[in-house]
């Protein structure tokens, strides 16, 4: 780990740099289904895509969320407790962390955890100004990954992690499972996790919300290559690619692709790739559940739902789960 000041941030840094970020690009390139990770849609252009994205009335999950958050943020409050140390998974540009910080006012200590270093240390210095009193304490990871958490000065009473926005639904099912057992051993027994889950609904709104009419999320789906040729050395022809997004109703998902518009081949390192036309590279899944199966998928992974928020047309949800070890006496 290397540690950089920055005025009195002290970043915790793990992010794991190019080379691994090629090997999962050739792995991902050279299997029969050809996919890409899609934690790498976040530089800093898709982040901001991604901004943009979340601004459009076709994409309902950041206002139905948030909405859901104001709605009843003060029983969340109650219900996470006092002395919290807080920690978000994925942490973006922080917009949906600011109603739980302006609420739950005895923290012990927020902990942000994010992929994009430089949004992370943008958002960091903003939070360290906005929240003077609040010990903030940034760690730049593969959230997927193992890594350690700094330790706050203050105790707190439980953990308590974030996870809003339902990208618990980026994961495949198993790897979602592993996640949520890697959560549940961070917040320990009787620790807790807030959670954003995107639910079932009807295929027509699902598939404008992926498919805007400005093109917002083909521009953010296609930035994945561009930013494999910035990075890599890579030399995928952008025009040669369109955005695909579909739901899947056997799944349960939402894919996203992109398809190779004719034959062509893509060259990174020494490695030649093939396309064919019409082949995909599928580049994000985003599930929507049921409350049972994500109950059940919680259950499974160590946790007992404690409560469910969702909106008046049950299109989100937002919940809190309770570790449900047992503390050793
Ligand atoms: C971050 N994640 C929950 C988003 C989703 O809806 O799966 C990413 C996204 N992909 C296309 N639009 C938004």
């Amino acid at each position: 780990m290397n540690s950089k000041e920055s005025r009195e941030i002290q970043l915790h840094d793990f992010n794991p740099g190019r080379d691994y970020f090629r090997a999962e690009v050739l792995s991902g390139l050279q299997k029969p289904q050809k996919e890409l990770p899609c934690k790498y849609f976040y530089d800093k252009r898709g982040s901001l895509l991604y901004e943009r994205i979340c601004a459009l009335d076709e994409y309902y999950i950041p206002r139905t969320e948030a909405s859901i958050m104001k709605t009843y943020i003060e029983e969340i409050v109650e219900l996470l407790g006092p002395r919290v140390l807080l920690i978000e998974y994925g942490s973006g540009n922080c917009a949906k962390t600011h109603i739980l910080l302006d609420y739950l006012h005895d923290l012990a200590a927020y902990v942000p955890i994010d992929i994009s270093r430089e949004q992370l240390l943008c958002v960091t210095k903003q939070l360290a100004s906005d929240y003077p009193e609040l010990e903030v304490l940034p760690v730049c990871a593969d959230y997927t990954s193992d890594f350690e958490l700094p330790v706050p000065k203050q105790p707190s009473d439980r953990i308590v992690t974030y996870f809003p926005a339902s990208t618990i639904g980026n994961f495949e099912p198993m790897s979602a499972k592993r996640f949520l057992e890697r959560i549940a051993a961070v917040c320990g027994p009787g620790g807790g996790l807030l959670i954003g889950v995107d639910l079932k609904k009807n295929v027509t709104t699902l598939h404008c919300a992926y498919n805007d009419s400005l093109g917002v999320t083909a521009a953010f789906n296609l930035n994945l290559l561009e930013r494999i040729n910035r990075e890599l050395d890579c030399d995928f022809q952008l025009e040669w690619f369109e955005h695909y997004a579909f739901y899947n109703p056997w799944e349960g998902r939402i894919e996203m692709h992109l398809v190779s518009l004719k034959d062509q081949t893509v060259h990174l390192d020494k490695v030649t790739i093939p396309f064919v036309q019409g082949e995909s590279i599928r580049t994000e899944s985003s599930y929507k559940f049921s409350l049972d199966e994500f109950e059940q998928m919680a259950a499974a992974a160590g946790f007992r739902v404690e409560h469910v928020w969702t909106d008046e047309q049950q299109w989100f949800s937002i919940q809190y789960l309770v570790n449900a070890q047992r503390t050793s006496a």
